[in-house]
């Protein structure tokens, strides 16, 4: 699947593409299940707090065959291609969580930002994808992004802790953010499960808790250029990919429910 040329000037211009319902209802359930299959593992990559509740679960696919489809998948690695060029590998690959009630929040930031940091990506070029797993609103902590906060690249930040996690988040001043919200707003795209949005890695983006009764997980997936490989990495490895730097090969469209092999 590829972007159109207003979908592409919108990435260019505002850092962002939302995509609704860029998948059915059917292949997200495909997605749902495995993660109701793995959620108990005791794994390093999979993280909760004292209480239990499920913050995040890295390099799923080390452990998930559909999520490992995933990141070959058409509808989301075709579109990277047309903006990075045709050999990208996966850097970070992740579920972010926040369970009803929970509370998970992430500090401003931009993701580049780290990854310049911990993981000494030469250029702030790797960009996202965030795929809804569950319907979002403005009740679940929708990650709320500045629109256009990605044209200058990354911008002053500060060592802070990542929420629910064992490693550290390069995180934006309440005076970049206050700079960055009062020229271009705030954006916080809401939809049913299965939606997605493209994104930046340089775009400012943050999240609230999740106040409502049910779930929201949502899919990362940050494609790389094999060219701009990482070549410092501090964290562990499932936070940023650190060997495997062979190109992605696409996948047919129907490879979530239709079962071929990764
Ligand atoms: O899912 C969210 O609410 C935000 C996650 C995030 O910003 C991150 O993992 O860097």
């Amino acid at each position: 699947m590829k972007l159109n040329e207003d979908q592409l000037k919108q990435f260019r211009e505002e850092g962002f593409v939302f995509l609704p319902e860029l998948f059915s209802a059917d292949e997200v359930a495909v997605l749902r299940n495995e993660i109701d299959r793995f959620v108990e593992i005791e794994r390093d990559e999979i993280m909760r707090d004292e209480q239990g509740e499920l913050f995040g679960a890295f390099a799923v696919d080390r452990y998930s065959e559909p999520f490992a489809r995933l990141l070959c998948h058409p509808r989301l690695l075709e579109p990277a291609q047309q903006i990075l060029g045709p050999k990208l590998y996966a850097h970070q690959y992740k579920i972010i969580a926040k369970d009803p009630f929970g509370t998970l929040d992430f500090a401003w930031h931009q993701d580049a930002a780290s990854w310049q940091a911990y993981d000494g990506m030469p250029q702030p070029l790797a960009m996202n994808y965030a795929l809804y797993l569950d319907e979002v609103t403005e009740f679940n902590g929708p990650i709320t992004l500045i629109p256009q906060s990605h044209v200058n690249g990354i911008l002053g930040a500060t060592d802070g802790p990542r929420p629910g996690g064992k490693s550290p988040l390069r995180t934006l001043t309440n005076e970049v953010v206050k700079d960055l919200a009062t020229s271009h707003g705030l954006v916080a795209p809401k939809g049913k499960a299965g939606s997605a949005i493209f994104f930046s890695g340089c775009l400012a983006h943050a999240s609230g808790p999740n106040i409502s009764p049910w779930t929201r997980y949502v899919v990362y997936l940050s494609y790389n250029p094999v060219t701009n490989a990482i070549t410092a990495p501090t964290r562990p490895d499932f936070y940023a990919e650190r060997e495997n730097f062979t190109p992605l090969e696409l996948l047919p469209d129907d490879c979530l429910t239709n079962k071929a092999p990764a």
